[in-house]
């Protein structure tokens, strides 16, 4: 990375000027790195001093389709010459659309549209805790949401009231009864948990930022299997690792598993617009009644536009086959690389992480070398490089991209 010399003597006095404006005007709860970006297109961005990167992380795999996606770009066009906005006060003629190429999709009756992940974790929330009292008979105010120790799914004070990131929660609470941690992984743990108050279990089936924790083959099945016995909603967070990401169109896929309760968003909205949705059945959908839980944003026009579009893409240019086949050679030449750094390799399809020895430092040091050979690619928990490139990334990118890494990790 230049270093502050660099930086002042004019060769990068744009960058310093955005910088220091942030650093002024901003709320100080990001570290970010010390790139400007003010153009992107596919899997490049330009900072404000000319410079070019290859995004490895694809804004944390909500651009699975590449920056400004012409056909995403496109839909939203198009729709802005008609109608952005109307709230569910009326409706609209592109959400019916929308929502049922989504069920299409994901194979699910129905789907609640929401914007933000964590809205759509919060619907998954309120919808399984209702089915519980309404159709499982739990007495009121009782339900118990099994959820993961390292588990990541959003910052509101309700979600980050179960996360086990010390820092998520500090200064945050009080903080939301009625959820049970048990260890990431660990299906006899999952069964050891479940009380007959017990009427979710929500899990990442890859903790992203947990630091691409894969689980054991069979974990998802097992307790998927756990979770059936015990009438015991299933719900995938799969707004990380779902659309393509994992190379399958949902990570629950590589098992066979169907969640009762599908939480999706990032890459449905394309990287232009924020999407998310909570998908199920009727027997989980059908407990909210008209007035039950909205949001001003949810389901609306330009959204659904751009959702339809950004599946479309994903399903039309083959984006999941092109993860899973270009995440496995990524993963096996990474592998393959001879570094005293590299503790473990880990991931499915082009959701990777690189995970740095103690004795190395942490790897946001990698990170930065990263940045000044042009790769942007991000560190989550310390110790690990997360890869998470838009899954149109180009054969000759991705190889080029290879190469800086084999010499930042030797
Ligand atoms: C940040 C992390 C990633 C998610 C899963 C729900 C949400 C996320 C599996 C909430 C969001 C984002 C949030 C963003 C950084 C990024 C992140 F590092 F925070 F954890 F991706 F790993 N479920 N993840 O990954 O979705 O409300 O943000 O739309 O908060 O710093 P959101």
């Amino acid at each position: 990375m230049p270093d502050t010399t660099t930086i002042l003597t004019g060769e990068r006095m744009a960058t310093q000027r955005y910088l220091d404006e942030a650093d002024r005007y901003s709320a100080h709860n990001y570290k970010p790195l010390p790139v400007v970006l003010e153009r992107g297109e596919g899997c490049w961005v330009w900072d404000v001093d000319g410079r070019k990167y290859l995004d490895m992380l694809a804004a944390y795999s909500a651009v699975n389709q590449g920056h400004r996606h012409p056909r995403i770009i496109a839909a939203a066009r198009a729709q802005m010459d008609r109608l952005t906005l109307t709230s569910r006060a009326f409706h609209n003629d592109r959400m019916g659309p929308f929502l049922k190429r989504l069920c299409e999709v994901t194979g699910f009756a129905r789907a609640l549209p929401m914007n933000t992940g964590a809205e759509a974790v919060e619907t998954a929330i309120k919808m399984v805790r209702k089915w519980g009292y309404q159709v499982k008979g739990v007495p009121h105010d009782q339900a118990e949401i099994i959820v993961c120790s390292n588990n990541f799914h959003g910052r509101t004070t309700t979600i980050v009231g179960f996360s086990s990131e010390a820092q998520y929660r500090a200064g945050f609470g009080p903080f939301t009864p009625g959820f049970v941690t048990v260890p990431y992984g660990d299906a006899r743990a999952f069964e050891e948990a479940i009380t007959d108050r017990t009427v979710g279990f929500l899990v990442e089936p890859i903790q992203g930022e947990g630091g691409v924790v894969v689980p054991m083959d069979g974990y998802l099945g097992c307790t998927r299997e756990l979770c059936a016995e015990a009438g015991v909603a299933f719900m995938a967070d799969e707004i990380q690792t779902g659309l393509g990401r994992t190379g399958r169109m949902f990570c629950c896929d590589w098992e066979d598993v169907r969640p009762d309760v599908l939480i999706v968003g990032k890459a449905l909205g394309g990287g232009v617009y924020p999407v998310s949705a909570a998908l199920a059945d009727d027997e989980f959908m059908e407990v909210f009644h008209p007035g039950d839980h909205g949001s001003t944003f949810g389901g609306n026009p330009l959204g659904a536009a751009v959702g339809m579009a950004s599946i479309d893409v994903i399903v039309d240019e083959g984006l999941v086959a092109r993860s899973d086949r270009l995440g496995r050679w990524f993963m096996d030449e990474l592998r393959a690389i001879e570094s005293p750094h590299v503790l473990e390799v880990r991931g499915k399809g082009l959701m990777i992480g690189v995970e740095i020895r103690p004795e190395s430092g942490t790897a946001r040091p990698f990170c930065e070398a990263l940045q000044g050979r042009g790769i942007l690619a991000k560190e989550t928990h310390h110790q690990v490089i997360r890869f998470a490139p838009p899954l149109v990334i180009a054969e000759d990118d991705l190889k080029w991209a290879l190469e800086q890494v084999r010499e930042v990790l030797t």
